[in-house]
């Protein structure tokens, strides 16, 4: 079987771009994989966090995981600050990684754009990133399109260590689906939907309740004219509303094109809330109950176990072809 390992950090609360760029291909993995979903809290503090906003979005993210479908008995779903090893393998690894290498990374480069002070953990986290994955040695890397430039870097890094202190860790493929890798704001199409964005218009929110993403659908902005018609070189902000249509629907691009040919765009978007709705309401039930029920520490317990006997030994020996005495 071949593995899969992936996280989202918990920086806020998570967007349908979240839900349709990574959890929904996620929890479709599981099925044929051997999978690992880690909650990326050590990532979430590269931007300063308030601890109890910090707290809140952890639960949140670990609670939509198994309501969205992430099953703990098939999946080893874990928190990242509850495996130590992680840590400790980020920091072998930021002492592999180059400055030029770090500096080139985009997601640093927009995070740290305009900011007067730049904590230094934005800067080496792809190296911590890296060793959360190579640790668990997966084949592929699910994720948005956002992040392949991290894994093309966890790759680089994995691969000047084991040239120089021998084979020790898969390279692993990023897995990035055809569409959906990348749902843009509702406000602009040329952003990212993203969940720490200061916008709300920006964004739908996996808990948002239905009048609010009715709403937040009614004002998404939308191209001139009236065609419905998947162009994104021409018309970007129908294109995006369109492909999270798709992933709401299953409808495709053509069948959507003819189900609203000459209607304009006021019923498109009128159904486009719906079938979000449609996709969220579930999920946003099971959410409620899981909450309730008080299980969700004991999932995370058992994942942080299971994933530490994996990363652990990997770690070790990491550190004895390093140099370092095991004690
Ligand atoms: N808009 C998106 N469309 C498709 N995929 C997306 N992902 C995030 N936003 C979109 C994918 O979700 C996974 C988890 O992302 P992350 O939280 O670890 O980091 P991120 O990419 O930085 O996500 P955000 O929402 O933009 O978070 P903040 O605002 O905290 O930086 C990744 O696979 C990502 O590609």
């Amino acid at each position: 079987m071949k593995k899969v390992l992936s996280g989202i950090q918990t920086s806020g609360r998570l967007t349908l771009g979240n839900y349709i760029g990574a959890i929904k291909n996620f929890v479709e993995l599981q099925e044929t994989h051997e999978s690992y979903y880690m909650l990326a809290d050590l990532h979430a503090i590269t931007v300063q966090q308030e601890p109890a906003a910090l707290r809140s979005y952890i639960e949140e993210v670990a609670l939509l995981y198994v309501a969205s479908g992430l099953d703990p008995d098939r999946s080893t779903i874990f928190l990242q600050s509850s495996v130590p090893s992680h840590a400790e393998m980020g920091w072998l690894l930021t002492t592999i990684a180059y400055l030029g290498e770090l500096e080139r990374m985009t997601q640093f480069k927009d995070k740290s754009f305009g900011k007067e002070s730049v904590g230094a953990g934005l800067f080496t986290y792809p190296a911590l990133q890296a060793a959360d994955i190579l640790l668990y040695n997966p084949d592929l890397v699910p994720i948005g399109e956002d992040q392949k430039q991290h894994v093309e870097l966890t790759r680089d890094i994995g691969h000047r260590f084991n040239t120089r202190y021998g084979e020790l860790f898969t390279l692993p493929e990023p897995l990035i689906q055809k569409t959906g890798a990348r749902i843009m704001s509702l406000d602009d199409a040329s952003k990212k939907m993203s969940k720490s964005s200061p916008t709300p218009a920006s964004y739908i929110l996996m808990l948002d309740p239905p009048e609010v993403i009715r709403k937040k659908v009614s004002r998404a902005v939308t191209d001139s004219g009236r065609e419905v018609k998947y162009d994104p070189a021409t018309k970007p902000e129908i294109s995006n509303l369109m492909t999270i249509y798709t992933h709401c629907s299953n409808l495709t691009f053509a069948e959507i094109e003819a189900k609203y040919e000459g209607q304009g765009y006021g019923n498109f978007k009128k159904d486009l809330a719906e079938v979000i709705v449609a996709t969220l309401l579930p999920i946003q039930q099971r959410y409620e109950e899981l909450r309730s029920s008080g299980s969700i520490y004991d999932i995370l317990r058992k994942g942080a176990k299971e994933a530490e006997a994996v990363a652990r030994p990997v770690l070790l020996e990491a550190k004895k072809r390093m140099g370092f005495i095991n004690l």
